[in-house]
């Protein structure tokens, strides 16, 4: 039997912190690229093809099984990962990626709390397996909430997490027994503590008149169903032995210049001759170098815009970098290609500026959810949001209330959608989730949301959590210290977290950037009073902005709606009263934006799922599309509102002008 660290009942659940040595690792790095990223000490660049690089997808259908013992720990036990999951007693199929809960008809698996297992076996390209020089990387998108993951038996590695990418290099592993198909186990466990993010608690209900034996709960502070499993595709790719590990961007300009400072680090090489092309759209260089980093300079530059801001937004250019190295035996090369987008982003006491332009958020919050998928990656629905996005006029989303995946970011730089990233910082409501545990944990997030998404032009501001118990003491220490370090992570982008309209909430305000601020007034607040909302509403922005004089975006508003239900006068639940509620909004925000207000972000572009509550009637319903994407009646008054917001403040190019095809 092998033994797995941390007994806990419902299932053995390690959480690691990495040591705080990295602070001293940070400020070497920083003393020799100021004004720059500090980094976790290996990159994370997104798995691309190159001539130096191949890729395969395991996306399909995978062998699945819930370890559905009491202790929830039979499968560490029994050690499934040995032999094949099949060998080990039932398995059904699954899909990868996808979330578990929604696939089967099983109550029990919807709601499953602990270790589920997963398992595929794949044939690897016989030249992966045979050329030493190649190095194989099993890479996953990212799987809800901790994963351990092995390779024929061997565990090559774990990670504590729901939203963020993780890898293993497996080369060894399949070169061990290079005859066998390579057999991918990876174990999930989408229980929740008071130090993973977002936070959760799992309470046990002994009395044996009320409840079945063993019966328990999951706890949790945040609006959506806790969807679990293999939510992102699962890649093996290749790359040379030594190889380009990270690449770092900062883009600026002067009048035409364009500046691209940048930082390659390499593995498996202390120096090695390299190549840095800059390519426009056209595939012209424009700058090159020689260096593993520095400036590249160049004129005419053409820069990257948000959509509605500019008659050619989204302008990428290529940051191709090529890598030669040789041993005794052979000469490897690599190539690994960027997008970079050139643009600026500062913030003053009012306003919001890209490219020293006022930006103003017209956008949503959305989530990662759809049937049947739950937080899975579907293609399909990425296109169709993005589709949705541009009908409505939208500028800019927020990851509320997690990192998505990294295809849709490359979406938002394509087509110039701003983006908040946020962390999944959300539902912190408990004391002792403010903890040094819970802050380590916490600082490790942002380190690899950081190292993840720092080259995406869309990615505009980072946000660190949303709506925490701000108004307890340890806040104070706690938000210091998470935004201070953000900020050193970080220096070109603003820091924010997400407050409600609670003003005793902002013992991290004194930090933030730009104040953010959630309100539902007329529906959690004074419910069926829509007369309340333009006093509420300005006294809401006054308060923020007397005591920050920080600009300030309307983060999430909003009102539950079922598609369909009517009346007149409106009342709470239709679609009419959904209406009115923006529209009060919209009054307040016309006022307010002449002054400090910088944005606002619709709860929510759809429907989404949650636990099982009596405020809930099969999900959250604030969306402004349902579920499966179908306007409600707010969704043409947002459009009107958006595109006019546009005419304003933006240059609409021709084309985009009439985006339902009136032209
Ligand atoms: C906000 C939360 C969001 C909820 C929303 C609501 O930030 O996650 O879904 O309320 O209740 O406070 O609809």
């Amino acid at each position: 039997m092998t033994s797995h660290p941390v007994k806990c009942p419902h299932g053995s659940l390690k959480m690691f912190t990495l040591g705080r040595s990295r602070w001293l690792w940070y400020l070497c790095l920083c003393a020799v690229l100021p004004g720059s990223f500090c980094l976790l000490a290996t990159g994370m660049l997104f798995p691309r093809e190159s001539s130096s690089r191949e890729v395969k997808d395991l996306s399909g259908l995978w062998s699945f099984r819930a370890d559905k013992s009491p202790n929830r720990n039979q499968g560490f036990e029994k050690a499934w990962y040995k032999s094949r999951l099949a060998e080990t007693g039932p398995v059904i199929d699954m899909a990868v990626p996808a979330s578990f809960n929604d696939i089967t008809q099983d109550p029990k698996l919807r709601d499953f709390i602990g270790w589920v297992w997963y398992e595929r076996e794949v044939l690897v390209p016989s030249r992966w397996v045979t050329d030493e020089g190649t190095r194989v990387v099993l890479r996953v998108g990212s799987a809800h909430y901790y994963s351990v993951v092995w390779v024929n038996g061997v565990k090559v590695t774990e990670h504590n997490g729901g939203h963020l990418p993780f890898e293993a290099e497996i080369g060894s592993v399949i070169r061990a027994d290079p005859k066998s198909p390579c057999r991918i186990t990876i174990a999930v466990n989408n229980t929740l503590t008071l130090e993973t993010l977002p936070p959760g608690t799992i309470q046990y209900f002994n009395d044996p008149t009320k409840y079945p034996d063993g019966f328990f709960v999951q706890n949790t502070n945040f609006d959506f169903f806790n969807y679990a499993g293999i939510h992102r595709p699962v890649l093996l790719y290749t790359t040379p032995k030594v190889y380009i590990d990270d690449i770092t961007v900062v883009t600026d300009f002067l009048d035409s210049t364009g500046f691209v400072k940048y930082k390659i680090s390499i593995q498996n090489a202390v120096e090695a001759p390299i190549k840095v092309t800059l390519m426009d759209k056209n595939r012209h260089c424009v700058a090159s170098s020689n260096k593993s980093s520095g400036v590249l300079k160049f004129t005419d530059v053409q820069l990257w815009w948000p959509y509605l801001m500019h008659d050619n937004p989204a302008y990428l250019y290529s940051l191709e970098v090529h890598l030669m190295a040789a041993d005794e035996r052979s000469t490897y090369g690599d190539i690994y290609t960027v997008p970079v987008g050139i643009r600026t982003v500062h913030v003053t006491s009012t306003q919001f500026l890209i490219n020293n332009k006022p930006f103003y958020f017209h956008g949503v919050n959305k989530h990662e959810d759809s049937d049947i998928r739950g937080k899975g990656f579907d293609w399909s629905l990425i296109v169709k949001d993005f589709n949705l996005l541009k009908w409505l006029g939208a500028n800019s989303f927020r990851t509320s209330h997690y990192p998505y995946a990294e295809e849709i970011l490359q979406m938002c730089d394509r087509h110039g959608i701003v983006v908040i990233d946020e962390c999944p910082g959300v539902g912190i409501k408990d004391i002792r989730s403010f903890g040094n545990t819970s802050l380590a944990h916490h600082l490790d997030v942002m380190d690899e949301l950081v190292r993840r998404d720092k080259n995406h032009p869309s990615v505009v501001m980072w946000s660190v959590a949303n709506e925490p118990a701000a108004e307890m003491p340890p806040a104070e220490v706690y938000f210091k210290t998470l935004i201070t370090h953000t900020k050193t992570l970080d220096v070109t982008r603003p820091v924010t977290y997400i407050t409600d309209s609670n003003y005793a909430r902002d013992r991290g305000a004194p930090y933030v950037d730009v104040i953010c601020v959630n309100s539902y007034f007329s529906w959690y607040h004074d419910p069926g009073h829509l007369d309340v909302i333009p006093i509420q509403l300005n006294t809401q922005f006054e308060n923020w902005y007397g005591k920050y004089q920080k600009p300030i975006i309307q983060s999430e508003y909003g009102a539950d709606t079922v598609p369909g239900l009517h009346s007149d006068p409106p009342m709470m639940f239709t679609e009419e009263y959904q209406n009115v509620v923006l529209q009060s909004y919209h009054n307040v925000f016309d006022q307010k934006r002449k002054k400090y207000v910088v944005g606002e972000l619709i709860w929510n572009f759809a429907d989404f799922m949650t636990t099982q509550g009596v405020t809930r009637v099969v999900g959250n319903k604030k969306g402004v599309f349902s579920r499966q994407r179908q306007p409600k009646a707010a969704a043409f008054i947002l459009k009107e509102r958006y595109w006019k917001l546009a005419n304003e403040t933006g240059k609409i190019p021709f084309w985009t002008k009439y985006p339902c095809g009136l032209v």
